[in-house]
């Protein structure tokens, strides 16, 4: 299939706690994506750290690791055409409040760090994050 590349979602440590993987995960198989790993962990400060480096500077980075570091998350290589930005529209603004109905945050969350999914928003990011999460 044309396009075919890959993403990285995790479900953040609200979602898990509020019994709401599987509804995210199947929204993703039911869209067409191929799930080519899966794991749930609990991400160390350090992998949480190099995970949201790009956020090192900012003054919600504490906050930030304190919550994904908080509980066990579930990480989720997908496969599928255009997928890092198709999962992008998916998932929704990252205020959830403000996320239209039918994306995962609209209709499960109204956080902002507790925004119930992340995803790659570009295939750098992609590359980078897989690293810190999957070592690979
Ligand atoms: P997104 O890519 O939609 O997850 O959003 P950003 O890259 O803008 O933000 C990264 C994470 O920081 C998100 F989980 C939201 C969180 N965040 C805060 O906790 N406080 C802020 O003021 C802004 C973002």
């Amino acid at each position: 299939m044309e396009g075919v590349e890959e993403t990285l979602v995790v479900i953040k440590p609200d979602a898990v706690s509020r019994g709401l993987a599987g509804e995210i995960i199947s929204r993703f198989e039911r869209k067409g994506f191929r799930i080519k790993r899966l794991e749930m962990l609990r991400m160390t400060r350090q992998s949480a750290e190099e995970f949201y480096s790009v956020h090192k500077e900012k003054p919600f980075f504490n906050e930030l690791v304190s919550f994904i570091t908080s509980g066990p998350v579930i990480c989720i290589i997908l496969e599928g055409r255009d997928a890092v930005a198709t999962v992008r529209r998916m998932i929704g603004p990252t205020k959830s409040w403000e996320a239209p109905p039918g994306t995962i945050r609209g209709d499960f969350s109204l956080g902002l760090t507790d925004n119930a999914v992340h995803a790659s928003d570009s295939r750098e990011s992609y590359i980078k994050e897989r690293k810190a999460l999957f070592g690979i």
